[in-house]
């Protein structure tokens, strides 16, 4: 019975993380500064609709990052464009959040979203990848 109860304990603690992955991405910079993740207001993301994120930045050691300074491009790759609009860093909410609004797409497929982090002049840039 013990023997029992332990194995299902294990198996919980071994799919947690694959659930918890899936839900919330997050990407590590180039230089390994800063750990990124986002959450879009508009949930699904739909086409042609403008919209806002909240963009986290914290530590590699899951530290938030206050005074963040955060710039966005980006653009389909694969059809060599870039974004339809300039997304713009608007407020810091607190505890490493940040509102990103004015953000937009046009198609379905495959984006990429440059952003550039600079803390106390410390910079670094990451791609996400977002599959429409
Ligand atoms: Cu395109």
């Amino acid at each position: 019975m013990a023997r029992t109860f332990l194995l299902q304990t294990a198996w919980v603690f071994l799919l947690l993380p694959l659930a918890a992955s899936a839900e919330d991405d997050s990407w590590l910079t180039r230089s390994g500064y800063y750990r990124i993740s986002y959450k879009s207001e508009l949930q699904p993301i739909e086409i042609n609709r403008i919209h806002s994120w909240v963009v986290h930045i914290e530590s590699p050691a899951g530290e938030p990052l206050l005074g963040a300074e955060i710039s966005v491009t980006g653009g389909m790759p694969l059809h060599n464009h870039g974004l339809p609009t300039d997304p713009k860093m608007t407020t810091e909410i607190g505890n490493g959040d940040y509102r990103l609004e004015g953000v937009r797409f046009h198609m379905n497929g495959y984006w990429e979203l440059l952003v550039t982090i600079d803390v106390d002049g410390k910079r670094d840039t990451v791609i996400v990848p977002l599959d429409l």
